[in-house]
Parts: C-alpha cells; structure tokens; sequence
C-alpha cells in the first residue's frame, strides 16, 4: 500500500495549507488505489535535469530553521535536498500569493499538483536561489504518484500540452470533421488531477446566501426526474490560440501555449440551471447585483476547491440556456469533462464551466478563488506582468465571436475554383448559439487573413494556383 506523506509541520497549525484537513486527506485518500498510468514522455525528460541535488559547497539547514523563514522579509522554501531563499522571487511569481501557502516549507507537494513548474527553466530558476542543503534526516519522499494514478485513460490522437495536470487539445482535422466533436477527441483543460465521484453518493447543494430561495441538496437520480434539455454549445478556453498572440504581441505571453484546439462542440444534456434555482424560489426577476459561485470538487494543494462564478443577472437571462448536465454527446460524462455533473454556459469563457460540480452558491460576493480572482481577467494592452492588477480588472464573462480556419491548413496549396476557394472552419464560439463557419471565400480575402462572414479568421500562410 502506498501511504501519503505528510509535511512536518512545525508551528503551521492555524495556516489553511494543512495536508491533515480530513477534506484534503478524503479526496487525495481517494486516489490512492488503481492501476498506474504509463508514465509520460514529458515528465520523463523533466527528470533529466532536475533541482534539489545535494551540493557538497553548501552548508546544512534542518527543516525547523528553514521553517522559520515563513514571511515576506524571509521566505525559505525547500525543493528535495535544496534550501532556496526566495524572498526577491516572490513579487514577480506568476501565481501571485499562492506560494504564500509554501512559507517555510517543500513546495514539491505544490509543484506535483501545479505540475507546469516542472520544466527545465523553472527548475533553473529556482537554483539560482540557492543557499543550502536540507538535512538528510528531513528530506520527505513526496512522489506524486498518489495524486495522479486515478487519471483516466486519454485518447492517444490528443494533442498533450501539459501532462499534470492533463492538458491536451484536439487536432485541427478532426474539429472540421465533425461538427460535434466526438468525446474521446474533446479538448481537456485541468487545473489538478481528476477527482474520481461516486454517481450515487454525489449530490449537489444549492446554497442560498443572499435575497429570497431555500438551500436543496439533489441526487443524480432527483436531477433526473427533472425536466431535461439538450443544448448544443461550443466551449474554448480562453486560452485557445495563445501561440498565435505569442507571434503576434511584442509583450511575453505566460500560459499553456494552445494552438487552435482548445475547442469543442458537443451536445449537452441536463437540467436548465434556471429551472433548477426556479425549482429553489430563487427570485429571477431581481437578480441586483447578486452573483452564482460554482464550485467543482477538485482540490489544489491547499485543500481549496476548483471555482469561479457569474453574475446572477447572467444566469436569469431566458436565453442564456446554462445548463448543469450528466450527458455529452448522448452519454453520461467522461471523467476527464466533469463525471458525473458539469455546468455548461454557452458562450462564455470555457473557465465558467465548472467540471465536478458540487455546489452552486447564491451570494453579494463573486467567488474568492484564485481561479476567479487572479485569473480570466480583461486588460486594457498598455497593461503588463509588472503593472496589471488582477483584483480591480473585469472578469471575462463572454468571448467574441470566433473561428478559425482549419482547411486549408497552414502550408497548404489550394486551386481556386470559379473565383473561390473551400475552406472549412471550427463551430463558431463566443455566442450561445453555435454555428460553423464553412463556405467559399475569395483567395484575396483568405491571403490577408481578413474576416470572412462575420467571423472567421485564417492565421497561416498557403500558396493558391491560379
Ligand atoms: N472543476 C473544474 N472545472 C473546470 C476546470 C477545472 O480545472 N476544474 N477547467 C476549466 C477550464 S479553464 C476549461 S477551458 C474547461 C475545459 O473543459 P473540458 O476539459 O471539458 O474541455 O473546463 C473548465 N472547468
Ligand atoms: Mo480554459
């Protein structure tokens, strides 16, 4: 049996990164047992170079003196047998306070589930911080083995972007194959590993803070008996096309390098989120400045479940058509999309649609999670790293409508027939109605990349026979 290790903590209790918090322990405990992924190509080149080797010019530090560098002033963390002073890095990390969580500590636990540090540069980056050895006697094996064994089994044709957590997008052929994206081929954007639920035990509370409504708690089974609806939505990530920015913006981009297949089209079927909050006299007609906090059951490192919310006026909108569903494509969801409920809302960033559901939260506050807060916010482009301040920008609560063009690809060569060339692009995004953007448009038009139809873009370079 393998057995979770635990961080000595040393003067700790009262802080929220506590691994002991029965929360943390249940749903991490969950993932203990299973059969082994096969290990993945990237993280095996990750290994190659890693930090946290011993230095035999460095001087020694127990966990207890290292624990003691928890503040701003002083901020020690450990990676392995490393002891880094961090303390300058600490305004300009990417994740803003969340390292706080790790003061004093191994922040191996935090990279294994934020598994995007673990790359070459990063691991550079941290030893230009370092100061010591940590004593053998308090070097913790915190494998990560236990956090990931319980990931489901992926489609091999994915396009993988980041292993742990799993991101992976869709191919290009196979979004204009269809026009709903088959599951297995569906674009998967993680934050941490796959929490694994039970369809029977699961339940979903509704939690009334604010103005009029009654807290519920439903059962797949009671959701069931509840009138159903399909919707046919496009969801992408905000992210979608980041490599395409990089090329474009002079300013560095940070974020998973997405080509154009975070994107997908599917069938959805569940239970219309205003008929559910109908179902808990949730005043509709006066939604005031009143917002919906979604919250999945995924947890980072300090326990804190994946959120993110909208505002309730958003969600009283007859034609809004957000739906808290079990199906995708005529079948109960693929763990990998939110087994065994989700929130779908149609036209809004990806991010909005919370996989693993768990509870739905009317409240005066939009949700406080990192995911919300520092996150998904809009800028104005004279902003930077340096300059943007995340808490006072607007949430990105809808996208513009999109498409790209996927045939022809970019290094293609194509005839023009009768003046016009074939092209075929993925279902449009950013409207909760979907469409797709194939047709017949002018070489001209496609050769300077300029909108045709309302909404397609083409982002690559083809040679047209005349
Ligand atoms: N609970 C939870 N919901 C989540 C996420 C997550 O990490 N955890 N990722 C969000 C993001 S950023 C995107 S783009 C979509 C991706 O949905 P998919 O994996 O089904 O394509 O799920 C969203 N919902
Ligand atoms: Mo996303």
């Amino acid at each position: 049996m393998i057995m979770i290790k635990f961080q000595k903590q040393y003067h700790k209790q009262n802080t929220p990164f506590n691994w002991k918090t029965p929360t943390t322990l249940a749903i991490f405990g969950a993932t203990l047992f299973g059969s082994s992924l096969t290990e993945n190509t990237i993280d095996d080149k990750n290994k190659k170079k890693e930090a946290g080797a011993k230095r035999s010019d460095l001087p020694t530090y127990t966990a207890e003196e290292v624990s003691k560098h928890d503040n701003k002033s002083s901020f020690w963390v450990t990676y392995k047998h490393g002891v880094y002073d961090v303390t300058k890095f600490l305004p300009s990390h990417p994740g803003g306070e969340q390292i706080m969580n790790a003061a004093g500590l191994s922040i191996e636990p935090f990279w294994n589930v934020y598994g995007m540090h673990k790359t070459e540069e990063v691991f550079e980056l941290l030893e230009n911080f370092r100061i010591g050895n940590l004593h053998d006697d308090d070097v913790v094996d915190h494998s990560d083995e236990e956090l990931w064994v319980k990931e489901p089994l992926r489609d091999k044709r994915l396009i993988v972007k980041t292993a742990k957590p799993f991101n992976a997008e869709t191919p290009p052929e196979h979004l204009i194959a269809h026009f709903d994206t088959p599951n297995e081929l569906f674009y998967v954007r993680q934050h941490m590993p796959v929490p694994e639920l039970d369809e029977g035990s699961h339940r979903l509370r509704v939690i009334v803070q604010a103005g009029t409504g009654n807290d519920a708690e439903f059962s797949l089974e009671q959701l069931g008996q509840m009138p159903q609806t399909t919707v046919r939505a496009t969801l992408m990530c905000a992210g979608n096309r980041r490599s395409d920015m990089t090329k474009q913006v002079p300013k560095p981009v940070k974020g998973i390098s997405w080509a154009g297949g975070a994107v997908g089209t599917a069938l959805w079927g569940g239970v219309l989120l205003r008929d559910l909050l109908l179902h808990c006299a949730v005043d509709l007609d006066n939604p005031g400045d009143k917002h919906v906090i979604f919250t999945g059951a995924d947890v980072d490192a300090t326990g804190t479940k994946f959120s993110t919310s909208l505002p309730l006026s958003a969600v009283c909108d007859r034609d809004s058509r957000i739906l808290v569903c079990t199906r995708m494509n005529g079948t109960p969801l693929p763990a990998d999309h939110g087994r065994p409920l989700r929130l779908v809302v149609p036209g809004a960033p990806a991010v909005r649609s919370v996989k693993w559901l768990e509870s739905i939260t009317i409240s005066t506050e939009e949700s406080s999670s990192h995911w919300h807060k520092k996150d998904y916010r809009s800028f104005n482009s004279s902003k930077d790293w340096d300059t943007a301040d995340f808490e006072k920008a607007p949430p990105v609560y809808s996208l513009p409508v999109t498409s790209a063009i996927c045939y022809p690809a970019d290094g293609d060569t194509v005839k023009v027939e009768n003046g016009c060339i074939e092209v075929k692009a993925t279902p449009t995004t950013g409207s909760p109605f979907t469409s797709r953007g194939d047709g017949r448009l002018s070489p001209a038009a496609l050769g300077q990349a300029q909108y045709c139809g309302p909404t397609c873009a083409h982002y690559g370079n083809i040679a047209v026979l005349k």
